[in-house]
């Protein structure tokens, strides 16, 4: 694992990545339980991924940089900008739910306010839109960058093809990722690609492509950092393969216990990413265990907070159906 010196952040920054990483964990576990209890429908887990999604995301700028996340990206969301509350709405269905106010899947976040771009529930199709959204920057002169991410079973469909080619041809300020949990739902990346590495791809484009362990906070970031500063430096796209653990079953919905053995899970769990940050930052001196555990109660009372605001909050009208889905 690379030092956490080495990111070039200071003490308090990556302080405040493990705080990003363990809200986003939290509020996992939160959503989950909803679905448990029956208070909502369905969710979608990114644990084992947040230490991934947070080194990834502290490398743009949100307040001007656009991202067009996939359905695991909750903990990538939160530090580009949305809070546990609005995250909260959307699986209750909430008419105030930022995403789509209630008419969207839960997941597909979305904030206008954020420069989150909600996507479609067909895989990857928010990699072509993250092209057109680079290709606006370039034709107004303007810095920002798109950052857009899938998994590595959706890297196979025909859109992100055609969204990196022509990223590659114009020299697109746009950011592609695969999560590579390994698990396309039940299906193993053995039978979902014959390449070594996602990554290797981009050479096909014309771009930079580079895989990452997304359990080194550091690898991760500072190949993000390179990305971004090369795209706005407008030298062109690049594509970031983060290989990463789906420690749960692919959703609320389905059971991984069926087409993955107890050593599977038992090993996903002792190589827990959280876990192995944790050990990091107590072994380079940046926190204490205790320090860790008055932090985790402060995130679980904002988290219990931020169900009771959300779930008291009114529910879409009938009447207003048809509000929302179309510009006025
Ligand atoms: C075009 C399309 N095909 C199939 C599906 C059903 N589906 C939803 S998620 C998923 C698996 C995606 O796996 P991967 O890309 O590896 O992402 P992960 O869920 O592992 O993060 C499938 C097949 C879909 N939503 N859209
Ligand atoms: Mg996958």
């Amino acid at each position: 694992m690379k030092k956490l010196k080495s990111s070039g952040l200071s003490k308090e920054e990556i302080i405040q990545a493990y705080q990003a990483i363990l809200r986003g964990r939290r509020l996992d576990e939160r959503l989950w339980q909803l679905t448990r209890i029956g208070k909502t429908s369905f969710n979608i887990s990114g644990q084992g991924a947040e230490v991934a999604q947070v080194a990834m995301a502290l490398a743009f700028e949100p307040e001007k940089d656009y991202f067009l996340p996939y359905y695991r990206d909750m903990t990538a969301c939160l530090v580009w900008g949305m809070t546990p509350k609005d995250i909260i709405l959307g699986s209750f269905g909430k008419e105030d739910d930022p995403s789509s106010h209630g008419r969207q899947m839960p997941n597909h976040y979305g904030s206008k306010e954020h420069n989150i771009v909600s996507h479609s529930s067909t895989v990857s199709t928010q990699m072509p839109l993250a092209t057109g959204v680079a290709y606006a920057a370039q034709l107004e002169n303007k810095d920002y960058v798109a950052l857009t991410t899938t998994g590595e079973g959706s890297a196979n469909q025909g859109e992100v093809q055609e969204a990196m080619n022509f990223a590659g041809v114009k020299k697109l300020p746009v950011i592609f990722v695969v999560e590579n949990n390994d698990y396309a739902i039940s299906v193993g990346s053995k039978e979902q690609y014959a390449n070594k590495k996602m990554s290797e791809r981009a050479a096909g484009y014309g771009f930079s492509g580079e895989t990452v362990d997304g359990s080194d906070f550091t690898e991760t970031y500072l190949a993000f950092v390179k990305a971004v500063k090369d795209a706005r430096a407008g030298k062109g796209p690049a594509l970031i393969e983060m290989m990463v653990s789906r420690l749960t079953s692919h959703s609320a919905d389905d059971d991984h216990t069926i087409y993955r053995s107890k050593e599977e899970l038992d090993t996903l769990k002792e190589k827990d990413p959280l876990l192995a940050f944790e050990k990091q930052l107590i072994d380079e001196g940046y926190m204490t265990k205790e320090e860790m555990q008055a932090m985790d109660k402060e995130l679980k009372a904002e988290i219990n907070k931020a169900t009771d605001d959300a779930e008291a909050m009114l529910d879409p009208t009938p009447e207003s159906l048809y509000e929302q889905v179309y510009a006025e």
